[in-house]
């Protein structure tokens, strides 16, 4: 795409674009009424447009994400095609954004046209990314994809000489974060209690990989169990100082993940947590704002949560009040089973419960005093069922003239099948915004985006955000801002879906 405007330039190998941010100012008067100020902050974007060679590193690679993650990256480099009970299958990429969602950029006549996210702005194609990572569980990717039991038994067959080779690393084994049933896997791990020792090797491995691979950067990428909530304590977890005196000091309160993701910024990498665990600590937070990278978190959103988050932003968008939302899970792979341990179920439990209390907060008048809903998460572990997780909702709802509107939902599928695209979105959309700087009224210099990347928001269940930054869990704004984000860097305009050249022609 070429945008045709004297706000866009394309030298040197960036794109640079002007783009005018009209926002609102809100202030509330004595006499209560809301004095809004409308005003427009000039930003300029720059975008890198030179394509870095990228690895990713998965901590939790054998894991069933993991696995279908990069089964998914080779059969669609490799175009394999597969027998299924219902035909031939192709590789592609469905419920990736980056590859298989579409932008408006503008009309042609009185036809709306539309580019592949991948073409608004350049991103590194999937094709050529090299993969590696750890796990407690010492299973070739190939023997760990065929224990997942998510893909067709062909597609692995085809699979399995190029991934028999590829071996997860050793892992931190903290046995108290996850569930005691993970034990029986844990073949694999890094020796001793020394987290110094732990955060050395992880950074080393980062380094080794990098270097091996020729890659211009690395992402790590947290797709491992879900941790229990680590006991926030203050001279442990506040600063970036007393983070890391805590790791020197094997402090038993700094989790496995914390450890991974404070060698993967000191090794000047990125960090994207896949998991509901409160990994990135305030002092986590800190770290990553003092080496320059960006965070990203928490919890990848598939299926129950992205729907929730879209249909409970319908209904009180629509003036109709949710009063109570049961939302029932129940599947059979190793994430059930260590969910099924109470502690690991209570971070699942608070991240998929908290998603809904914005939407809920933004309507005083369905919600005048308290936005706080009858919210229900039930989740068990039937081994039986694999991978093919069933989720159940209700939402009851109170409508016209004290009315009661039911919706039920009932949702089936591979969780990993879902989840692989979104991890690939959340890679490669970060590496993008490593290559994005801006400049807005005034600044002499351009900087990067905020190194807590709340603008991955729509592809986490509890999106991370800085202090005084607004939490966003509607679906369509999420979207919408990630969309128009690439559109204002791109040179081109929000999309307000107002279509006035045709509603006022
Ligand atoms: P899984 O249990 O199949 O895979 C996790 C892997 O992590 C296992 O192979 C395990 O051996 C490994 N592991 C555990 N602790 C480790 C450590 N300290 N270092 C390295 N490896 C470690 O689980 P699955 O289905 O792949 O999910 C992964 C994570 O993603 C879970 O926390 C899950 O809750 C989360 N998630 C999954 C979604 C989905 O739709 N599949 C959606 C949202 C989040
Ligand atoms: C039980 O719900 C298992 C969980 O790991 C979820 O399947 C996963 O977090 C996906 O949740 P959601 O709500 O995004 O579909």
């Amino acid at each position: 795409m070429q945008v045709n405007s004297s706000n866009v330039t394309y030298e040197n190998g960036f794109i640079q674009a002007s783009y005018s941010y009209k926002s609102s100012n809100v202030e509330k008067l004595e006499n209560g009424t809301l004095k809004v100020t409308p005003k427009t902050t000039e930003y300029t974007f720059k975008t890198n447009t030179k394509i870095p060679k990228l690895g990713i590193m998965l901590v939790g690679w054998g894991g069933n994400n993991g696995t279908t993650f990069t089964a998914g990256l080779l059969a669609n480099k490799m175009k394999l095609s597969w027998f299924t009970k219902r035909g031939e299958q192709t590789a592609n990429y469905y419920g990736s954004i980056t590859q298989a969602s579409t932008i408006k950029v503008g009309c042609s006549g009185s036809e709306e046209v539309y580019l592949p996210m991948n073409q608004v702005l350049p991103l590194v194609n999937p094709d050529d990314v090299v993969i590696s990572g750890w796990d407690i569980s010492a299973l070739n990717l190939s023997q760990a994809m065929k224990r997942a039991q998510v893909l067709e038994y062909n597609l692995i067959e085809k699979l399995d000489p190029y991934m028999r080779d590829m071996v997860p690393k050793k892992a931190i084994y903290y046995e108290d974060f996850i569930a005691a049933n993970q034990k029986t896997r844990a073949d694999n791990i890094l020796e001793g209690h020394n987290k110094l020792e732990h955060l050395e090797t992880i950074r080393k491995d980062i380094r080794e990989f990098k270097a091996t691979n020729n890659c211009d950067k690395v992402i790590v990428l947290w797709t491992a169990n879900t941790e229990r909530f680590c006991q926030l304590t203050p001279g442990v977890h506040d600063t970036a100082e007393n983070v890391l005196k805590a790791i020197e000091n094997s402090e038993a309160e700094i989790s496995a993940s914390t450890v991974y993701a404070v060698a993967t910024i000191l090794e000047g990498c990125s960090y994207i947590n896949g998991s509901p665990q409160n990994t990135l600590v305030p002092g986590v937070i800190e770290l990553a704002k003092q080496k320059d990278v960006f965070i990203v978190g928490d919890d990848f959103k598939s299926g129950q949560t992205k729907i929730k988050t879209s249909l409970v932003d319908f209904l009180v968008s629509a003036g109709i009040k949710p009063q109570s939302i049961v939302s029932y899970n129940h599947l059979g792979n190793n994430d059930g089973k260590n969910l099924s341990s109470e502690k690991q179920f209570k971070s699942k439990e608070l991240s998929k419960k908290s998603c809904v209390d914005d939407i809920t907060g933004s309507n005083k008048i369905l919600y005048p005093e308290t936005n706080k809903i009858d919210h229900e998460i039930v989740i068990k572990y039937v081994p039986y069922t694999g991978d093919s997780k069933k989720a159940m909702d209700e939402y009851l709802s109170e409508i016209f003239l004290g009315g009661q509107h039911t919706l039920v939902l009932y949702n089936v599928c591979e969780d990993s099948l879902l989840a692989a695209p979104i991890i690939l979105d959340l890679i490669l959309i970060t590496e993008l915004f490593e290559r994005i700087e801006y400049k807005v009224d005034g600044m002499r210099t351009f900087q990067r985006f905020n190194r807590v990347l709340s603008t991955l928001g729509y592809l986490c269940k509890a999106p991370l955000t800085d202090e005084n930054t607004p939490l966003v869990n509607s679906l369509y704004r999420q979207k919408n801002a990630l969309d128009n984000i690439f559109k204002a860097c791109a040179g081109l305009h929000a999309d307000d879906n107002l279509l006035l050249e045709f509603k006022c022609p």
